[in-house]
């Protein structure tokens, strides 16, 4: 039992940033207070909003979540940032944005760094969306920024995935191919104010057209107004209807054993990699390795493998 994780249960906001935290850190008692939250999991819908940046993701979250406090739920927001020089000011931009929600209890912001990893989305927003599941957040909704693009690791994050556009960016149909048809689940085009809006909405309906798998989901194509808050209680019912739909074919279901599936397995991958590059830059024994491959004594491929291959090696190099 974890004392920390019994006061996120109470709903204790400090409690919960401090989990979210010890996450981050790879901390030991971030294992133990999830265990305890686990089985209080479940009850949270999670939303991830993608697309590039300056399309309105931000302002379309501050909007949503103005409607759900009117509706009387509590909201969980999670926004996913690249670290960069370079984006200190949209950061910035997002505080502000969501300022006044920083005064509501009902309302738990926090934004996570993508910590120079390849832009992608950092595996720990999977254990987080589940550590505010538990906190009793009755929707939680997770912003990210790809690279310049739509982030696709988003879908195994969020139950319904909102995929951004606007028609100020040309390339948004060119973005649909990349991948992007496969994740979304309601497409918003946002800025629906400027010129082309409509053209891009017939765009993507026909687009969907072509690929419709006739009695599956067909995501349907929004036209809203963030700043102007238009457009907004359309997209909220939208994504409650994808949620019943999910609900009743069982895709919820399957949606999330998939996503613990891979929160377990990209965590192993990654705290492997991470304990070996570690190995591999202290061990005495490895830097004499590594020097014998530098300076071709020894074959980089045929070193590699036998390392892995020797009894033990490779628990030997996982190991702290
Ligand atoms: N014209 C117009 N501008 C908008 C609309 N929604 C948001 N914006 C503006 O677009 C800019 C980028 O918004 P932001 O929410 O930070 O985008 P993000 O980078 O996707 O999070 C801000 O200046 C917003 O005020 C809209 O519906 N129409
Ligand atoms: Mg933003």
């Amino acid at each position: 039992m974890s004392e920390l994780a019994e006061r996120v249960l109470k709903g204790e906001l400090r409690a919960l940033s401090r989990v979210l935290t010890l996450l981050e850190r790879g901390d030991p008692a971030a294992a133990e207070a999830m265990a305890t939250l686990d089985p209080y999991t479940g009850a949270g819908y999670a939303v991830g909003i993608t697309g590039p940046p300056g399309v309105g993701k931000s302002t379309l979250v501050d909007r949503l979540t103005e409607h759900l406090r009117g509706l009387g739920l509590s909201v969980g927001i999670l926004a996913v940032d690249p670290t960069s020089p370079f984006t200190g000011g949209a950061l910035l931009g997002d505080r502000i944005r969501m300022q006044r929600h920083y005064l509501d209890d009902g309302v738990f912001i926090r934004s996570v760094a993508t910590r120079g990893q390849s832009g992608g989305l950092p595996r720990i927003v999977k254990s987080m969306v589940r550590a505010l599941d538990a906190a009793g957040k009755d929707v939680t909704l997770v912003e990210t920024v790809g690279v310049g693009q739509t982030e696709l690791g988003i879908m195994g994050v969020a139950d319904s995935v909102v995929v951004a556009m606007t028609p100020e960016s040309g390339d948004s149909i060119q973005t649909l191919k990349a991948g992007v048809m496969e994740i979304a689940d309601l497409y918003v085009i946002n800025k629906a104010d400027r010129d082309g809006a409509n053209q891009l909405s017939a765009a993507v309906t026909a687009m969907l057209q072509l690929s419709d798998l006739s009695d599956a989901w067909n995501p349907p194509v929004l036209l809203t107004q963030a700043y102007a808050n238009v457009g907004i209680e359309e997209l909220w019912d939208s994504v409650t209807a994808h949620r019943d739909y999910m609900n009743d074919k069982g895709g919820l279901e399957k949606r999330r054993a998939e996503r613990r599936r891979a929160e377990f397995l990209e965590t192993v991958q990654e705290e492997l990699h991470r304990r070996i590059t570690e190995r591999l830059e202290n061990d005495a024994e490895l830097g004499e390795l590594l020097r014998q491959i530098d300076g071709k004594v020894a074959e980089p491929y045929g070193a590699a493998m036998g390392l892995l291959a020797n009894e033990g090696g490779l628990a030997n190099l996982a190991g702290e």
